[in-house]
């Protein structure tokens, strides 16, 4: 990268922390007319969000697969995610892994290490999409909780738990008079979402293997949350359903669906207390590392459980962390990557 595109790049990205597309664009325009990869990364990243530039998933894939073809190696990486999830392209997993294959015989370090976690969970050509669930244990009937033992090898979750440490921030939540993200004392954990530029096929895996357990198509599942709880921090008595009757949330509904169920992987277990607590039914579940835990959060119809109130409870000792993510009626678009 040139030292004056690499500039342009940062006041691309600075103006756009500051919300001035047009400032964005332009910086980052010029860096692309200079042809550094980094900025055409960038470039296609924003269209594949519809962030300053329109929407256009079609159009990023194949800018990354030109960068691909031409050696590069970061847009390999980042167009096997891609290939993987089918962003912008037809979901193609032998793809992904040929795409994740030539970054790693290129010295990509990130997808060397992929592929030898793949192949250590022995899924390694196995299209997750393809993955048999364990056969979930019932845990609670209403709400209804399903437990489904061991889905996540314990190096995937460490896997995950190390993508997410840099990027951990205040968790919030949904202002129901306004639908805007807040901060709030009922929810001191935090949170982290692992941006698509810095996922890995395991990231797939996990999602896919999530959908298998959940009964859905991957691409209803939403980005994943990584959560973490350090002593003494919560996330108290809430629901995940959107609820139908505020209408700050009715646009939402309408674009994105109803979140019917609520998926959750505990990513390790050497923490004392942190159980997730079911409030209505005075109960509690204490995961295992790789354990998932589906909550179903509505009824027939798509209609809200208000029984499906729960809670992250405090760990009183050690760090707790979890993989938190929702099932949605509609497809999830690629641009929720960005949306914090
Ligand atoms: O951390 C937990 O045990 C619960 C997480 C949770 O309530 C959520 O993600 O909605």
């Amino acid at each position: 990268m040139t030292g004056n595109a690499a500039a342009l790049i940062d006041a691309a990205l600075a103006h756009d922390a500051r919300g001035d597309a047009g400032a964005a664009v332009a910086a980052l325009d010029e860096a692309v007319a200079s042809g550094d990869p980094s900025a055409r990364i960038q470039a296609a990243l924003w269209t594949l969000y519809g962030a300053n530039y329109p929407r256009d998933e079609t159009a990023a894939f194949r800018a990354i697969d030109t960068l691909a073809a031409d050696g590069e190696r970061r847009a390999m990486r980042l167009g096997a995610v891609m290939r993987a999830f089918g962003l912008g392209c037809r979901r193609d997993w032998a793809g992904a892994l040929d795409g994740m294959t030539r970054a790693a015989e290129q010295g990509d370090p990130f997808a060397r290490a992929d592929l030898s976690l793949l192949d250590g969970a022995n899924a390694y050509g196995d299209d997750p999409a393809l993955w048999q669930p364990p056969r979930a244990d019932l845990f609670l009937q209403k709400p209804r909780v399903e437990i489904f033992r061991a889905v996540i090898p314990a190096q995937w979750c460490l896997h995950v738990l190390q993508s997410a440490r840099p990027f951990m921030a205040g968790a919030h939540v949904k202002d129901a008079r306004t639908g805007a993200r807040t901060a709030d004392p009922m929810r001191t954990n935090s949170v982290a979402i692992v941006e698509l530029w810095d996922c890995s096929l395991i990231h797939y895996a996990i999602a896919a293997r999530v959908a298998r357990a959940c009964r859905c198509p991957v691409d209803r599942i939403e980005p994943p949350k990584i959560l973490r709880y350090q002593a003494g921090e919560t996330y108290r008595d809430h629901f995940d359903f959107i609820d139908p009757d505020v209408p700050a949330f009715a646009a939402e509904l309408r674009a994105r669906g109803q979140r019917t169920k609520t998926p959750l992987i505990y990513l390790n277990d050497s923490y004392v207390g942190g159980e997730t607590a079911f409030l209505k039914s005075g109960t509690a579940f204490r995961g295992r590392t790789g354990d998932l835990l589906v909550l179903r959060n509505t009824r027939a119809g798509d209609k809200p459980d208000r029984d499906s109130l729960h809670a992250g409870l405090p760990p009183t000792q050690g760090e707790k962390w979890v993989w938190s993510s929702r099932v949605r009626t509609r497809p999830q678009l690629a641009r929720l990557w960005r949306e914090f």
